[in-house]
């Protein structure tokens, strides 16, 4: 059995995270990974406080183990969401796409624990300084909106920079990619794109079919020229995305308009021309829809069998 402090931190089975991805990780995806020993979590960016406190209590319906909610600090709802949190007492808060320090405090005060996700050592360091229970840090290679680094050589550096548990994210879809970030001294995993095609995730099965099919180059990245970068399947949305991104008479406005509501074109209508398929590169390993149980219980059980099997590589 893998031993992690995150385990005992946060009451949970398995060192596994779900991602909180926009759009798609709703309260049945999330009840089915904390209900399967994983830290599920409600993906708060596309709904307000009120949708918000509908789908906490529908998945507590579900399960009465631990679970989490993502914010999406660009959101509007940011604020409603945030004191949604603490009425409701959710039990884990992750924090994308910004600079949570805002929040930190009210959060931890109100006995929330706060996993902010970072995609640099600098904002790893701000957040555990300013009280942060762990830090999720993600890697470039990851779907949805990324940052510059990649996950080798992120993990360690932040490992190396804060004292808080480190949890990996980006690129990893297996017990190989779950083994190699805890080599990199991470103390749990979180996964979005093999969570995707668990068949407890309501988004469109155009969506599931285009992840499956997808290999090692199916993903791009667009937004880079207004410091929004996101990665996403190739498609005829990031083709047309590119070509204006690299069109001179485009202005940054009308770039950084390009994407609204994309992603939701993706994931409720499953519309190939016209959505944003957020992806992570892993999607060339992810081949099989199963239950998030069946998922997680076969990556933990491959990372203990690498990771015992470690020490006979050397004399
Ligand atoms: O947030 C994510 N991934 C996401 S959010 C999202 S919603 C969306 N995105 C694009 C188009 C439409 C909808 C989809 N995927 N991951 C965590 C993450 N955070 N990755 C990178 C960062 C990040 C980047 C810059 C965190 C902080 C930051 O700057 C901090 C500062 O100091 O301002």
């Amino acid at each position: 059995m893998i031993k992690s402090k995150i385990c005992d931190l946060l009451g949970i089975r398995y060192p596994v995270f779900q991602g909180g991805m926009a759009w798609v990780a709703d309260a049945d995806l999330a009840a089915a990974v904390s209900e399967a020993g994983g830290l599920g979590i409600i993906a708060g960016m596309n709904m307000n406080g009120e949708q918000l406190r509908a789908e906490i209590k529908k998945l507590r319906k579900k399960t009465d183990k631990p679970f989490g909610v993502n914010v999406m600090l660009m959101s509007p709802y940011t604020p409603e969401v945030a004191e949604v949190i603490i009425e409701e007492k959710v039990p884990v808060v992750t924090t994308g796409a910004g600079n949570p320090l805002a929040y930190i405090k009210k959060w931890v005060d109100a006995g929330v624990k706060v996993i902010p996700v970072v995609a640099s050592v600098a904002l790893a360091k701000l957040v555990a300084k300013r009280g942060a229970t762990a830090v999720v840090a993600e890697g470039g290679e990851s779907g949805g909106h990324i940052g510059e680094a990649h996950t080798m050589p992120l993990i360690p550096q932040v490992v190396d920079a804060v004292d808080i548990p480190v949890i990996a994210a980006g690129g990893i879809a297996d017990g190989r990619g779950m083994a190699a970030a805890f080599m990199l001294g991470a103390e749990a995993v979180q996964m979005g794109t093999r969570f995707l095609v668990a068949k407890e995730c309501n988004v469109h099965q155009v969506y599931k079919e285009k992840v499956l099919k997808a290999n090692d180059t199916a993903t791009a990245v667009n937004g880079r020229r207004v410091g929004h970068p996101a990665r996403a399947l190739k498609n005829p949305f990031t083709r047309a995305f590119t070509e204006r991104e690299n069109a001179a008479d485009a202005t940054d406005e009308e770039i950084m308009a390009f994407g609204t509501g994309a992603l939701r074109k993706a994931v409720k209508d499953g519309d190939w021309e016209n959505g944003s398929f957020l992806c992570g590169q892993v999607a060339g390993l992810v081949d099989r829809e199963q239950t998030c149980k069946e998922m997680i219980e076969e990556i933990v059980s491959q990372a203990e069998t690498i990771l015992r099997g470690a020490a006979s590589r050397c004399e």
